[in-house]
C-alpha cells in the first residue's frame, strides 16, 4: 500500500505545472499516526479531472489540504459526515477539508463534472 501511495506522489508531481514538489516529502520516516498535512494536488481542467478517482490514504484526525489548479472556479463536494461543499477559485488555490473523525471510504467530488476525485481511505 505504502509503494502504491509513493507512485502516486510521484505521478501527482509529474502532472503538477507548477515547481513545488519535493516540499511535502511523504517517503520519510513517518510511522503510523502522522498528523502531517496531506497534500493532494487535484487538476479540473474542461470536464477533466485529474486524479479520477484514485484512492488516497489518510489517517483520522489527519489534515487534508486539496491544492486545486482549475481553468473556471467550481465546488468540491466532500462526502464525510457532515458532508463538505469547498468552493476554488480560478488558477491555483488551496482548499482545506476539515479533517474526517471516523476511519472508512470518503469520496471527493465535482458534482458539477459528476467526476469522483479522489476516494480517502480513512483509518
Ligand atoms: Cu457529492
Amino acid at each position: 500500500m505504502r509503494r502504491a501511495l509513493a507512485s502516486l506522489a510521484v505521478a501527482l508531481c509529474a502532472l503538477s505545472l507548477t515547481a513545488g514538489c519535493g516540499s511535502d516529502d511523504d517517503g520519510g520516516s513517518g510511522g503510523s499516526g502522522s498528523k502531517e498535512t496531506k497534500v493532494i494536488d487535484v487538476t479540473i481542467k474542461g470536464d477533466s479531472v485529474t486524479p479520477n478517482g484514485d484512492r488516497v490514504d489518510v489517517s483520522v484526525g489527519q489534515p487534508i489540504e486539496l491544492k486545486v489548479t482549475a481553468d473556471a472556479a467550481g465546488e468540491i463536494h466532500v462526502h464525510s459526515s457532515p458532508e463538505q461543499e469547498l468552493e476554488y477559485d480560478e488558477g491555483t488555490s488551496t482548499v482545506k477539508l476539515t479533517p474526517i473523525d471516523k476511519p472508512g471510504t470518503v469520496d471527493v467530488e465535482s458534482h458539477a463534472l459528476e467526476k469522483t476525485i479522489v476516494q480517502l481511505e480513512v483509518r
